[in-house]
């Protein structure tokens, strides 16, 4: 059985993550207005909050919120997600400009986003940021904290007195903000349940004992009652970890930690996205890549070091080398989006980038022909959905990924002939798609080979292929993963957590 595209869900739900889901602008006479983010993350979730009446919460994008400043309602005519969520429903998080320095390009992107994805090279460990990350993790906590106090209130004055509320944090900048919930709970009284999904892998404890504070990292997490993961090897990665760092007695097989008496439960939930969202978008999009002699080879990406984007520029070289034929017949077209862009790695790579594709260009090119279209910038997510539709070839070849959502809307947007998935075995996704055709990023050579058997690929294999990574993809989807989620947490009426597939 297939679950209800909107949970049940049984309690008021708080979710919080680093940002609101939404940001704020001033304008320049001093009003806010919202600005909206369409990530699947969003998508799914902001109706659910909107449903049960719940409470997201996050930072606002703004520095300068007055404490007593209110949020503005969405624009009437706004079709946003967000747009039934009230006012009241949304609590910024209003943190020091320095502070949120130090902890959000310091501590998450310069420490634990290298680090949690096994480039510890690039990692800087300083005591100063890691501070930093520890107080901003507290003020989310206390932010919950006074919500939770709110919603407690609210319940018992219905004589609800037995409904649990159930507390969502989500991702790396708040792996330590359930000591504080925790300890609070436990002093005043309060009754939650506190869940945490991570969105990044989970290192080995090769690499997580690399970190000066492991130990605060393992016990913060251990502070959740539920714990997921995108993949069971994140999960394994995590249990092992507390095994021998924190000496935590743990059953690999059910999945548990226990620590001083409580028993956490961790799980492998992998996130999908808003499937059907993504074929309507597909459908409705415009032509662009009309020229039919010309093949289109797929990358997008925030320009990160972990996508593996100069990897798969050389191997895209190294296919021209050696197959001089693709030239003015194919071209490979990388959608980079601007990141992190105050960390000096995203500035190396920048410029890395922009010399990589420019001398490829240089030696390649033709007068009506370059080989690689570059785009450093985002794109309208309609527009988004037509190259996803009218690519020959998505080339979706991290160096190590969560999971890559990437790869998932490619499939999603695939409803004409379709075309090739080439994956990354070291995404959380590789270890899924099993009908992509799977290449180590490192190895360029069997790169540019995978390269050459995508676009020489029969017609019948390629669909035979594609329906069956739609089909997953389809059953799978962000609702679904949500919906999962909930249900791990006792948290849905209808707890029915049987897997579609199986
Ligand atoms: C983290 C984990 C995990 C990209 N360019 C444009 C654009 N995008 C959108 C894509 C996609 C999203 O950005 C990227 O998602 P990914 O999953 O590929 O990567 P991260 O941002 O690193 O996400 C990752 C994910 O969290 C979820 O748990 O899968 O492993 O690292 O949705 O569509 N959107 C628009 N224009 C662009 O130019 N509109």
């Amino acid at each position: 059985t297939i679950m209800p595209t909107r949970p049940d869900i049984n309690a008021p739900l708080i979710v919080v993550s680093n940002r609101l889901p939404f940001v704020l602008q001033r304008l320049k006479d001093g009003s806010l207005i919202r600005k909206n983010s369409a990530g699947g993350l969003v998508t799914a979730v902001a109706p659910v909050v909107i449903d049960c009446k719940g409470i997201w919460i996050g930072w606002s994008g703004l520095y300068d919120l007055g404490p007593d400043e209110s949020i503005p309602e969405a624009d009437p005519l706004d079709k946003a997600p967000t747009s039934g969520l009230k006012s009241s429903q949304v609590i910024p998080v209003n943190i020091d400009k320095e502070d949120f320095e130090d902890y959000y390009n310091g501590c998450c992107n310069g420490t634990f986003w290298p680090l949690f994805h096994s480039m510890p090279d690039r990692a800087v460990f300083n005591a100063d940021t890691w501070k930093s990350y520890c107080k901003v993790n507290e003020e989310f906590a206390n932010c919950t904290l006074d919500a939770l106090r709110n919603v407690i209130k609210d319940l018992d004055a219905e004589g609800k007195t037995n409904v649990v509320p159930v507390v969502w944090i989500h991702d790396y900048q708040l792996l330590v903000a359930a000591t504080t919930i925790r300890q609070k709970c436990e002093e005043e009284n309060l009754r939650c349940k506190l869940g945490f999904f991570l969105h990044i892998p989970f290192p080995s404890w090769d690499i997580m004992r690399l970190f000066p504070w492991d130990d605060q990292i393992l016990q913060g997490i251990l502070a959740y009652d539920f714990v997921g993961f995108h993949i069971e090897d994140y999960c394994l990665n995590f249990i092992d970890c507390c095994c021998r760092r924190l000496g935590s007695r743990v059953d690999r097989n059910n999945m548990l930690v226990e620590l001083a008496g409580r028993t956490v439960h961790v799980k492998a939930l992998p996130i999908g996205i808003p499937f059907e969202r993504f074929v309507q978008l597909a459908q409705n999009a415009p032509e662009n890549l009309n020229d039919k002699n010309l093949k289109v080879i797929l990358g997008v990406d925030r320009l990160d070091y972990t996508k593996g984007l100069v990897h798969r520029i050389k191997a895209f070289e190294r296919l021209l080398e050696k197959h001089p034929e693709y030239c003015e017949k194919v071209t490979f077209l990388q959608i980079s989006v601007p990141s992190r862009t105050d960390v000096l790695e995203y500035k190396a790579l920048k410029d890395e980038m922009d010399q990589l594709v420019g001398r490829i260009n240089g030696r390649f090119s033709k007068p009506h022909w370059s080989p690689i279209r570059y785009i450093f910038g985002c794109i309208a997510q309609e527009e988004l959905a037509a190259l996803y539709r009218d690519s020959a070839i998505a080339l979706v070849t991290p160096l190590r990924d969560g999971m890559n959502l990437v790869a998932k809307e490619y499939v999603a947007c695939q409803i004409r002939e379709p075309g090739v998935l080439i994956l990354s075995p070291f995404a959380g996704a590789g270890g899924m798609m099993h009908e992509a055709l799977l290449v180590n990023p490192y190895e360029l050579d069997a790169a540019a080979n995978v390269l050459h058997r995508a676009l020489c690929m029969p017609l019948d294999e390629r669909e035979l292929r594609m329906s069956q990574l739609r089909h997953r993809e389809q059953q799978l989807d962000v609702n679904h993963w949500m919906n999962s989620f909930l249900s791990s947490m006792g948290a849905l009426d209808n707890d029915d957590d049987s897997d579609p597939l199986s």
